[in-house]
């Protein structure tokens, strides 16, 4: 039975008016020599396509699911990964996420949370194999059951910590068992709401010895593909300790964590932070940790982490400008962590998101590629640092100058003359390109 009553999307081109058929994302179309599925390796987030009902703090889910009967049973739990594959298909996407408890419920005791665990991934192993779908990354939710309000690896209780642990521990064997490309840790709960009762040294030295614990297991049994951080300011702690890039790689370096980790940069995450996800992705990519993607956006007129589809040109764009620059995703991909609006209640308006959301990055991708052939852009900031190539400039950058240099070379050249930043001009040849 279908449960998304459309065919599978397909590529009709820009002159479709076909709302069930990719205008611009063209899987097998070739773009600076790979074609645009392997550029973007899009993947579906289960927690939103099978388990977000669309509430809000103002009221209940309005998701119709008519495939799900509401209950914590395994059998529901494995119906789910039927419908989800269906989904999958239709949109053309490989690759998928999960958290442990969005694929199979949380029971009574953590044997048989571990245990219906096992039952679903035995069925997503099988639908993998059927299908040719891979696990993008998996992770644990360690922030939904109260046991978690007061943090999970930065909790001030040893035996919530073990808890974690051994959740982390499962998650991690059930994402080597699924081949699993990633492990990702969002610290929903690592952070503090008040310094009064916060010891934050000993809560950070914790968190270290936790990520240290995941790396030992994950060499343990196999496991080599990257840990990703996933940074996020704020919500739902005051304070998180992943603000934002820049801070997770402080924490990585001061802990000796940076072999093993890298990271997973999520757009309305790094506007909660302030920045502009285009930093984030340079923060990360200038200390070579860009790893993955969440793929959403934000709303400038709402505070919190609305996790809308992708829809704006200039913000793909800017996205990969960013990846194509460093040279492309190796095990990650860009993960709609997107969810609809409160109002799109129907199965059907999941599909339209995601056809919104991977036109939208097709068009980012090819717009990105072209201002990189132009090349205007480039030469531009290239000529901006031309100073730093001869005489003093270079001497700063081999670490060779000192300020004894800078005073003569100063005193020799007189008042320098320093050249416009172009901004306008940059932005309207962006514009060309749009
Ligand atoms: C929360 C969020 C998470 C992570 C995975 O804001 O983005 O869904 O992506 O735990
Ligand atoms: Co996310």
């Amino acid at each position: 039975m279908a449960h998304f009553p459309c065919e599978k999307i397909q590529y009709e081109g820009s002159s479709s008016k076909n709302p069930f058929a990719f205008k611009h994302y063209n899987p097998e179309e070739m773009v600076a020599g790979k074609s645009m599925k392997e550029h973007l390796r899009f993947a579906a987030p289960y927690w939103h396509v099978m388990r977000n009902v669309l509430a809000d703090p103002f009221g209940g889910g309005t998701a119709q699911m008519p495939w799900d009967d509401g209950s914590d049973s395994v059998e529901n739990a494995l119906a789910r990964v039927d419908v989800f594959f269906e989904f999958l298909d239709k949109m053309g996407i490989e690759y998928y996420c999960w958290h442990d408890r969005d694929i199979a419920p949380e029971l009574n005791d953590l044997s048989a949370s571990n245990a219906a665990l096992d039952q679903v991934v035995a069925k997503l192993k099988q639908k993998q194999t059927e299908t040719g779908v891979k696990l993008l990354w998996g992770t644990a939710c360690l922030f939904a059951h109260p046991r978690y309000s007061q943090g999970a690896a930065t909790s001030p209780d040893a035996n919530i910590y073990a808890y974690a642990g051994a959740q982390v521990k499962k998650a991690l064997e059930s994402t080597k068992e699924l081949d699993g490309l990633g492990y990702t840790f969002w610290g929903g709960r690592e952070g503090y709401s008040t310094l009064l009762n916060t010891n934050m040294k000993r809560e950070l030295d914790h968190l270290a010895a936790f990520l240290h614990m995941a790396v030992a297991h994950a060499d343990k049994i196999g496991f080599d593909g990257p840990f990703y951080i996933e940074p996020k300011p704020r919500e739902p702690s005051t304070h998180q300790y992943d603000s934002d890039s820049a801070a997770c790689l402080n924490f990585l370096r001061e802990y000796g964590l940076m072999d093993r980790f890298t990271l997973n940069i999520e757009t309305n995450h790094a506007t909660l932070a302030g920045h502009t996800m285009e930093h984030e992705l340079t923060v990360a990519a200038n200390a070579g940790k860009l790893g993955s993607i969440d793929a959403n956006r934000g709303d400038t007129l709402i505070g919190w982490d609305t996790d809308q589809f992708p829809t704006d040109l200039y913000l793909t764009t800017q996205v990969m400008l960013v990846v194509l620059n460093t040279g492309g995703f190796t095990t990650g991909g860009l993960n709609f962590d997107a969810k609809r609006r409160r109002e799109s209640h129907e199965p059907i308006d999941l599909i339209h998101a995601h056809v919104g959301g991977m036109d939208t990055f097709a068009r980012g991708l090819k717009i990105a590629q072209a201002i990189r052939e132009d090349g205007r852009l480039a030469d531009f900031v290239q000529e901006r640092y031309s100073s730093f190539d001869s005489n003093v400039g270079a001497k700063v950058e081999s670490g060779s100058c000192t300020f004894e240099e800078l005073e003569a070379h100063a005193m020799a050249h007189g008042e320098p003359s320093l050249a416009s930043g172009r901004q306008e001009m940059l932005e309207n040849l962006i514009n060309e390109f749009i």
